[in-house]
Protein backbone atom coordinates (compact mmCIF):
# COMPACT_ATOMS: atom_id res chain seq x y z
CA UNK A 1 0.00 0.00 0.00
CA UNK A 2 1.60 3.39 -1.11
CA UNK A 3 0.76 5.68 1.76
CA UNK A 4 2.22 8.69 -0.77
CA UNK A 5 -0.85 8.24 -2.97
CA UNK A 6 -3.79 10.19 -2.88
CA UNK A 7 -5.60 6.62 -4.55
CA UNK A 8 -4.72 5.33 -0.75
CA UNK A 9 -8.36 6.59 0.99
CA UNK A 10 -8.67 5.67 4.44
CA UNK A 11 -12.21 5.05 6.20
CA UNK A 12 -11.70 8.56 7.65
CA UNK A 13 -11.42 10.14 3.83
CA UNK A 14 -14.35 7.84 2.91
CA UNK A 15 -16.57 8.75 5.62
CA UNK A 16 -16.07 12.48 5.74
CA UNK A 17 -16.44 12.45 1.66
CA UNK A 18 -19.84 11.05 1.97
CA UNK A 19 -20.38 13.22 4.62
CA UNK A 20 -19.49 16.38 2.33
CA UNK A 21 -22.20 15.02 -0.44
CA UNK A 22 -24.83 16.30 2.02
CA UNK A 23 -24.93 19.97 2.42
CA UNK A 24 -25.81 20.36 6.24
CA UNK A 25 -24.69 17.59 7.46
CA UNK A 26 -23.90 17.61 11.03
CA UNK A 27 -21.42 14.77 11.21
CA UNK A 28 -23.37 12.77 13.87
CA UNK A 29 -23.63 10.46 11.08
CA UNK A 30 -20.06 10.09 10.68
CA UNK A 31 -19.42 9.88 14.48
CA UNK A 32 -21.75 7.10 14.62
CA UNK A 33 -19.20 5.20 11.69
CA UNK A 34 -16.43 6.14 13.01
CA UNK A 35 -17.07 5.01 16.84
CA UNK A 36 -17.99 2.14 15.56
CA UNK A 37 -14.74 1.22 13.84
CA UNK A 38 -12.90 2.25 16.00
CA UNK A 39 -14.63 -0.50 18.77
CA UNK A 40 -13.39 -3.21 15.72
CA UNK A 41 -10.18 -2.03 16.27
CA UNK A 42 -9.68 -2.54 19.62
CA UNK A 43 -11.61 -6.10 19.50
CA UNK A 44 -9.35 -7.04 16.48
CA UNK A 45 -6.39 -6.37 18.85
CA UNK A 46 -7.88 -8.16 21.87
CA UNK A 47 -8.95 -10.61 19.24
CA UNK A 48 -5.32 -10.88 18.06
CA UNK A 49 -3.64 -10.91 21.09
CA UNK A 50 -6.30 -13.80 22.96
CA UNK A 51 -3.24 -16.37 22.71
CA UNK A 52 -1.03 -14.32 24.33
CA UNK A 53 -3.40 -12.62 27.35
CA UNK A 54 -5.29 -15.60 28.37
CA UNK A 55 -8.42 -13.94 26.83
CA UNK A 56 -8.93 -17.49 24.78
CA UNK A 57 -11.43 -19.74 26.43
CA UNK A 58 -14.47 -19.97 28.59
CA UNK A 59 -15.62 -17.34 30.75
CA UNK A 60 -17.62 -19.52 32.34
CA UNK A 61 -20.94 -18.14 32.44
CA UNK A 62 -23.53 -18.58 29.78
CA UNK A 63 -25.91 -15.82 28.14
CA UNK A 64 -29.49 -15.19 27.29
CA UNK A 65 -28.96 -17.43 24.48
CA UNK A 66 -28.06 -19.87 26.57
CA UNK A 67 -24.65 -20.52 24.97
CA UNK A 68 -21.35 -20.79 27.19
CA UNK A 69 -19.67 -17.55 26.92
CA UNK A 70 -16.05 -17.09 25.16
CA UNK A 71 -14.02 -14.77 27.87
CA UNK A 72 -13.52 -12.17 24.28
CA UNK A 73 -17.51 -12.20 24.25
CA UNK A 74 -17.57 -10.50 27.11
CA UNK A 75 -14.56 -8.36 26.18
CA UNK A 76 -16.19 -7.43 22.83
CA UNK A 77 -19.41 -6.50 24.27
CA UNK A 78 -17.58 -4.37 26.85
CA UNK A 79 -15.03 -2.70 24.13
CA UNK A 80 -18.75 -2.07 21.88
CA UNK A 81 -21.16 -0.73 24.89
CA UNK A 82 -18.37 1.69 26.67
CA UNK A 83 -16.58 2.58 22.87
CA UNK A 84 -20.13 3.66 21.56
CA UNK A 85 -21.33 4.83 24.70
CA UNK A 86 -18.69 7.37 24.60
CA UNK A 87 -19.60 8.64 21.56
CA UNK A 88 -22.75 10.20 22.84
CA UNK A 89 -24.71 9.60 19.39
CA UNK A 90 -26.89 6.17 20.45
CA UNK A 91 -29.81 6.74 22.70
CA UNK A 92 -30.01 2.89 23.75
CA UNK A 93 -27.95 -0.72 22.43
CA UNK A 94 -28.78 -3.91 22.09
CA UNK A 95 -26.11 -6.33 21.98
CA UNK A 96 -26.53 -10.51 21.95
CA UNK A 97 -24.80 -10.99 24.91
CA UNK A 98 -27.09 -8.64 27.15
CA UNK A 99 -31.02 -10.15 27.89
CA UNK A 100 -32.35 -6.56 27.42
CA UNK A 101 -32.11 -3.22 25.57
CA UNK A 102 -29.67 -1.08 27.74
CA UNK A 103 -28.96 2.91 27.66
CA UNK A 104 -25.87 4.03 26.04
CA UNK A 105 -23.55 5.80 28.46
CA UNK A 106 -23.59 9.83 27.54
CA UNK A 107 -26.38 9.03 25.34
CA UNK A 108 -29.00 11.95 26.02
CA UNK A 109 -32.21 13.24 24.55
CA UNK A 110 -29.97 14.36 21.50
CA UNK A 111 -28.90 11.22 20.24
CA UNK A 112 -30.44 10.15 17.29
CA UNK A 113 -29.35 6.10 16.66
CA UNK A 114 -29.97 3.00 18.39
CA UNK A 115 -27.67 0.06 17.36
CA UNK A 116 -27.86 -3.40 17.66
CA UNK A 117 -24.47 -5.72 17.45
CA UNK A 118 -23.16 -8.91 17.88
CA UNK A 119 -20.02 -8.31 19.12
CA UNK A 120 -18.16 -11.49 18.29
CA UNK A 121 -20.43 -13.69 16.24
CA UNK A 122 -18.93 -17.42 16.00
CA UNK A 123 -16.93 -17.08 18.97
CA UNK A 124 -17.18 -21.03 19.21
CA UNK A 125 -14.36 -20.97 16.97
CA UNK A 126 -11.89 -18.44 19.03
CA UNK A 127 -9.94 -21.31 20.64
CA UNK A 128 -9.46 -23.08 16.95
CA UNK A 129 -7.91 -19.61 15.66
CA UNK A 130 -11.13 -19.36 13.10
CA UNK A 131 -11.88 -16.15 11.72
CA UNK A 132 -15.09 -14.59 13.97
CA UNK A 133 -16.93 -11.25 13.44
CA UNK A 134 -18.63 -8.61 14.85
CA UNK A 135 -21.92 -7.39 13.15
CA UNK A 136 -24.33 -4.62 13.23
CA UNK A 137 -27.13 -2.45 12.32
CA UNK A 138 -27.78 0.94 13.05
CA UNK A 139 -31.13 2.47 13.38
CA UNK A 140 -32.58 6.21 13.78
CA UNK A 141 -35.06 6.62 16.62
CA UNK A 142 -38.66 6.38 15.97
CA UNK A 143 -39.99 10.38 15.36
CA UNK A 144 -42.38 9.52 18.34
CA UNK A 145 -39.31 8.69 20.87
CA UNK A 146 -36.68 10.87 19.39
CA UNK A 147 -36.18 14.31 22.06
CA UNK A 148 -37.08 11.70 24.80
CA UNK A 149 -34.55 10.90 27.70
CA UNK A 150 -35.64 7.58 27.94
CA UNK A 151 -34.38 4.43 25.60
CA UNK A 152 -38.17 2.95 23.90
CA UNK A 153 -37.91 -0.92 23.11
CA UNK A 154 -40.23 0.36 19.52
CA UNK A 155 -36.74 1.69 18.54
CA UNK A 156 -35.94 -1.43 18.24
CA UNK A 157 -38.79 -3.15 16.68
CA UNK A 158 -38.34 -1.32 13.24
CA UNK A 159 -37.79 -3.67 9.97
CA UNK A 160 -34.40 -3.91 8.04
CA UNK A 161 -35.56 -1.55 5.94
CA UNK A 162 -35.16 1.06 8.59
CA UNK A 163 -31.57 0.61 8.92
CA UNK A 164 -29.47 3.81 8.29
CA UNK A 165 -26.15 1.79 8.85
CA UNK A 166 -25.14 -1.85 8.93
CA UNK A 167 -21.91 -4.03 8.32
CA UNK A 168 -19.29 -6.50 10.03
CA UNK A 169 -16.65 -6.51 10.59
CA UNK A 170 -14.39 -10.56 9.77
CA UNK A 171 -11.49 -10.91 12.43
CA UNK A 172 -9.20 -13.59 10.02
CA UNK A 173 -5.94 -13.28 8.36
CA UNK A 174 -6.72 -9.52 7.82
CA UNK A 175 -8.87 -7.50 9.78
CA UNK A 176 -12.06 -5.92 7.12
CA UNK A 177 -14.69 -3.77 8.38
CA UNK A 178 -17.68 -4.23 5.63
CA UNK A 179 -20.61 -1.89 5.72
CA UNK A 180 -23.43 0.25 3.61
CA UNK A 181 -25.17 3.37 4.54
CA UNK A 182 -27.77 2.46 1.46
CA UNK A 183 -25.42 3.75 -1.37
CA UNK A 184 -23.71 0.34 -2.19
CA UNK A 185 -21.12 -1.64 -0.13
CA UNK A 186 -17.22 -0.87 0.64
CA UNK A 187 -14.58 -3.08 2.19
CA UNK A 188 -12.19 -2.02 4.32
CA UNK A 189 -8.48 -3.51 5.58
CA UNK A 190 -7.11 -2.69 8.55
CA UNK A 191 -3.54 -1.81 8.92
CA UNK A 192 -2.53 -2.21 12.11
CA UNK A 193 1.00 -0.78 11.73
CA UNK A 194 -0.72 2.46 11.55
CA UNK A 195 -4.27 1.75 12.94
CA UNK A 196 -6.22 2.77 10.04
CA UNK A 197 -8.64 1.09 7.94
CA UNK A 198 -8.03 1.83 3.47
CA UNK A 199 -10.68 1.07 1.24
CA UNK A 200 -9.17 -2.31 -0.42
CA UNK A 201 -12.80 -3.39 -1.84
CA UNK A 202 -14.77 -0.20 -3.32
CA UNK A 203 -18.78 -1.29 -4.91
CA UNK A 204 -18.91 -4.66 -3.20
CA UNK A 205 -20.96 -6.52 -5.77
CA UNK A 206 -22.06 -10.06 -5.02
CA UNK A 207 -22.31 -12.43 -8.70
CA UNK A 208 -25.79 -13.12 -9.38
CA UNK A 209 -24.97 -16.61 -8.99
CA UNK A 210 -22.98 -18.85 -7.34
CA UNK A 211 -21.70 -22.31 -7.66
CA UNK A 212 -20.63 -22.56 -3.38
CA UNK A 213 -23.65 -23.82 -0.97
CA UNK A 214 -22.75 -23.61 2.69
CA UNK A 215 -24.82 -25.01 5.39
CA UNK A 216 -24.41 -27.09 9.00
CA UNK A 217 -25.55 -30.69 6.69
CA UNK A 218 -25.69 -32.97 9.95
CA UNK A 219 -29.07 -31.25 10.13
CA UNK A 220 -30.06 -32.55 7.06
CA UNK A 221 -32.35 -34.97 8.53
CA UNK A 222 -34.38 -32.53 10.45
CA UNK A 223 -35.17 -30.04 7.44
CA UNK A 224 -38.12 -29.49 5.34
CA UNK A 225 -38.79 -31.89 1.82
CA UNK A 226 -38.08 -28.11 0.11
CA UNK A 227 -34.63 -27.74 1.53
CA UNK A 228 -33.86 -31.25 1.23
CA UNK A 229 -34.30 -31.38 -2.60
CA UNK A 230 -32.67 -28.08 -2.94
CA UNK A 231 -29.58 -30.31 -1.25
CA UNK A 232 -29.83 -33.23 -3.48
CA UNK A 233 -30.41 -30.67 -6.78
CA UNK A 234 -27.14 -29.48 -5.29
CA UNK A 235 -25.21 -32.47 -5.07
CA UNK A 236 -26.45 -33.55 -8.50
CA UNK A 237 -24.51 -30.61 -9.77
CA UNK A 238 -28.38 -28.52 -10.42
CA UNK A 239 -28.00 -25.80 -8.78
CA UNK A 240 -31.02 -24.32 -11.06
CA UNK A 241 -28.54 -21.77 -12.47
CA UNK A 242 -26.57 -23.50 -15.16
CA UNK A 243 -23.84 -23.58 -12.54
CA UNK A 244 -22.85 -27.74 -12.57
CA UNK A 245 -19.01 -27.60 -10.38
CA UNK A 246 -20.72 -27.16 -7.27
CA UNK A 247 -19.01 -26.90 -3.78
CA UNK A 248 -20.00 -27.19 -0.49
CA UNK A 249 -18.42 -24.53 2.05
CA UNK A 250 -18.81 -24.24 5.95
CA UNK A 251 -17.30 -22.68 8.74
CA UNK A 252 -19.73 -22.68 11.21
CA UNK A 253 -18.58 -18.75 11.41
CA UNK A 254 -21.52 -16.54 10.33
CA UNK A 255 -19.50 -13.25 9.22
CA UNK A 256 -16.50 -15.97 7.53
CA UNK A 257 -19.37 -17.77 5.68
CA UNK A 258 -21.31 -14.74 4.47
CA UNK A 259 -18.33 -13.25 3.49
CA UNK A 260 -17.13 -16.15 1.57
CA UNK A 261 -20.81 -15.83 -0.08
CA UNK A 262 -20.14 -11.83 -0.47
CA UNK A 263 -16.68 -12.29 -2.73
CA UNK A 264 -17.76 -15.55 -4.44
CA UNK A 265 -21.25 -15.99 -4.81
CA UNK A 266 -23.59 -18.54 -4.34
CA UNK A 267 -25.89 -19.38 -0.70
CA UNK A 268 -25.56 -19.86 2.63
CA UNK A 269 -28.33 -21.45 4.32
CA UNK A 270 -29.71 -21.74 8.47
CA UNK A 271 -32.74 -23.39 8.07
CA UNK A 272 -35.42 -24.04 10.60
CA UNK A 273 -35.95 -27.73 11.48
CA UNK A 274 -38.67 -29.57 13.12
CA UNK A 275 -37.25 -28.83 16.82
CA UNK A 276 -36.21 -25.10 16.21
CA UNK A 277 -38.46 -23.81 13.25
CA UNK A 278 -37.10 -20.17 13.32
CA UNK A 279 -33.74 -21.31 13.15
CA UNK A 280 -30.38 -20.34 15.63
CA UNK A 281 -29.60 -16.97 13.47
CA UNK A 282 -31.21 -13.29 15.25
CA UNK A 283 -33.11 -11.51 13.16
CA UNK A 284 -31.95 -7.92 14.63
CA UNK A 285 -28.57 -8.00 15.13
CA UNK A 286 -27.45 -10.67 12.71
CA UNK A 287 -29.95 -11.71 9.73
CA UNK A 288 -31.23 -7.96 9.43
CA UNK A 289 -27.91 -5.60 8.80
CA UNK A 290 -26.21 -8.85 6.62
CA UNK A 291 -29.68 -8.50 4.38
CA UNK A 292 -28.84 -4.99 4.17
CA UNK A 293 -25.33 -5.12 3.19
CA UNK A 294 -26.57 -8.49 0.35
CA UNK A 295 -29.34 -6.44 -0.84
CA UNK A 296 -26.74 -3.39 -1.66
CA UNK A 297 -24.47 -5.58 -3.46
CA UNK A 298 -27.59 -6.82 -5.47
CA UNK A 299 -27.89 -10.44 -3.95
CA UNK A 300 -30.92 -11.03 -1.84
CA UNK A 301 -31.93 -12.82 1.87
CA UNK A 302 -34.99 -14.55 2.55
CA UNK A 303 -36.61 -16.72 5.82
CA UNK A 304 -37.63 -18.98 3.03
CA UNK A 305 -40.94 -16.82 1.74
CA UNK A 306 -40.49 -13.39 3.00
CA UNK A 307 -37.56 -10.62 2.68
CA UNK A 308 -35.21 -10.42 5.34
CA UNK A 309 -35.36 -7.14 5.50
CA UNK A 310 -39.17 -6.19 6.10
CA UNK A 311 -39.62 -8.91 8.93
CA UNK A 312 -40.25 -6.55 12.63
CA UNK A 313 -38.56 -8.11 15.27
CA UNK A 314 -40.86 -8.32 17.79
CA UNK A 315 -38.39 -9.64 20.48
CA UNK A 316 -34.98 -8.07 20.39
CA UNK A 317 -33.52 -11.60 20.18
CA UNK A 318 -35.75 -13.42 17.97
CA UNK A 319 -34.23 -15.92 15.46
CA UNK A 320 -35.32 -16.40 11.92
CA UNK A 321 -34.44 -19.02 9.19
CA UNK A 322 -32.10 -17.27 6.81
CA UNK A 323 -30.97 -17.80 3.22
CA UNK A 324 -28.74 -15.15 1.91
CA UNK A 325 -26.75 -15.04 -1.00
CA UNK A 326 -26.50 -14.95 -4.37
CA UNK A 327 -30.09 -13.40 -6.17
CA UNK A 328 -30.44 -16.73 -8.25
CA UNK A 329 -28.99 -19.29 -5.55
CA UNK A 330 -31.86 -17.44 -3.08
CA UNK A 331 -34.68 -17.62 -5.38
CA UNK A 332 -34.04 -21.37 -6.48
CA UNK A 333 -34.69 -21.91 -2.56
CA UNK A 334 -37.70 -20.03 -2.57
CA UNK A 335 -38.53 -21.96 -5.46
CA UNK A 336 -37.81 -25.60 -3.62
CA UNK A 337 -39.57 -24.47 -0.94
CA UNK A 338 -42.54 -23.22 -2.37
CA UNK A 339 -42.86 -26.05 -4.13
CA UNK A 340 -42.26 -28.95 -1.51
CA UNK A 341 -43.05 -27.46 1.80
P1 LIG B 1 -24.07 -24.62 13.89
C1 LIG B 1 -21.82 -19.44 15.75
O1 LIG B 1 -22.11 -20.02 17.00
C2 LIG B 1 -23.15 -19.19 15.06
O2 LIG B 1 -23.96 -18.38 15.82
C3 LIG B 1 -22.90 -18.57 13.68
O3 LIG B 1 -21.75 -17.80 13.65
C4 LIG B 1 -22.80 -19.78 12.78
O4 LIG B 1 -23.22 -19.52 11.46
C5 LIG B 1 -23.74 -20.78 13.45
O5 LIG B 1 -23.80 -20.42 14.83
C6 LIG B 1 -23.23 -22.19 13.34
O6 LIG B 1 -24.23 -23.02 13.92
O7 LIG B 1 -25.41 -25.12 14.36
O8 LIG B 1 -23.78 -25.02 12.45
O9 LIG B 1 -22.93 -24.94 14.81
Amino acid sequence: MDFTSTKTITLTDFIFAEQRKHEGASGTFSNVLLSIALATKIVSRGVNRAGMTQMIGAAGSTNVQGEEVQKLDVYADKVFATTLGRSGEFMAMVSEEREDMFAARMGDSSSEYVIAFDPLDGSSNIDVNVSIGTIFGVYRRLPETEGSSKSNLADFQQPGTEQVAAGYTIYGSSTMFVFTTGDGVNGFTLYPTIGEFILTHRNMQIPDSGSIYSCNEAYFSKWSKGIQQYLKNCKSGDLGNGHTKVSMRYVGSLVADFHRTLLKGGIFLYPGDSKNPNGKLRLLYECAPLAFVVEQAGGRASNGSQRIMELVPEDIHQRTPLYIGSKHNVEAVEASIAEHD
